[in-house]
């Protein structure tokens, strides 16, 4: 069983990480669009033809079972393209909106992602069909993107960057009442330390890893034993951008995955 996991960037890795937990003998291949991130604010149609291009290139190469796009931003606007021209399984991975929902009980929820996330209809309708009774404060940040890359990179990090973006956010009237905020952007749980501590303590912190993890098993049917089934140790890296060969990088994404990469 073969799953191919695509994001923009490093962000898919805390998908991917939840795929590796839930089912530790899946053979993964992760694929960075290195070349062309950061996605968050770059013209739709631009996006779509790349996204295709890049996911069928990959597709191509790796024949996987499934494909997850662990990238709200791309999922959001270009699910229904992939699936009309891709023969295999795809996940998308969209915002927590409905779990957010059955959750808040001030009513009033958060959902932070990328500019184009927050604002597509995608999101639009996610909040009409599930969170019809609730505020939703929709909030984009860049920042926290290139912040959550630069974790990876960096031993020791400075999140300082981090609780300043959340402190601006938070600190803003209407987000007075909020208690769930939705990490609608998969680089965000790479944060999730930085973020919790930046933001009120009663505030639930949600993301779609987990669900998208179970949504994998289920779609490829495996009954996954930790004690009988032997890990895959290794995980295929690719990219179309500039490959990070630095040693910081490396270690923390296996750590994250409890691999080793190539
Ligand atoms: N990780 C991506 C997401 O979930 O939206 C996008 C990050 C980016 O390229 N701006």
């Amino acid at each position: 069983n073969s799953v191919l996991v695509f994001d923009s960037g490093s962000g898919g890795l805390t998908v991917a990480a939840e795929i590796r937990k839930k089912m530790p003998n899946v053979q993964l291949s992760y694929v960075s669009d290195g070349g062309f991130f950061p996605y968050g604010k770059k013209p739709h149609d631009l996006l779509k033809q790349r996204i295709l291009d890049v996911v069928s290139a990959a597709s191509e190469l790796t024949r996987p079972d499934i494909i997850v796009i662990a990238c709200n931003t791309a999922s959001t606007i270009a699910l229904d393209l992939l699936r009309a021209k891709l023969n295999v399984p795809i996940v998308g991975v969209v915002p927590a909106i409905k779990p957010a929902a059955a959750l808040t009980k001030s009513g009033v929820v958060m959902v932070l992602g990328t500019h184009t996330t927050v604002n597509s209809a995608y999101v639009k309708q996610l909040i009409a069909d599930f969170a019809t009774g609730c505020r939703v404060l929709v909030e984009d940040s860049e920042a926290l993107v290139l912040a959550s890359e630069q974790k990876l990179t960096s031993d020791p990090f400075d999140g300082q960057n981090v609780t300043q973006e959340m402190q601006r956010i938070f600190a803003q009237h209407t987000a007075s009442e909020t208690d769930v905020l939705v990490l609608a952007c998969t680089h965000f749980p790479l944060l999730n330390d930085e973020i919790k501590s930046a933001i009120p303590s009663h505030v639930n912190v949600i993301d779609s890893g987990l669900a998208i993890a179970n949504r994998v098993n289920t779609l490829l049917k495996m009954e996954c034993n930790l004690n009988e089934q032997a890990k895959t140790s290794e995980v295929t890296f690719y990219t179309t951008g500039e490959l990070d060969s630095s040693e910081v990088k490396q270690r923390n994404i296996e750590l994250l995955l409890d691999c080793s990469l190539t």
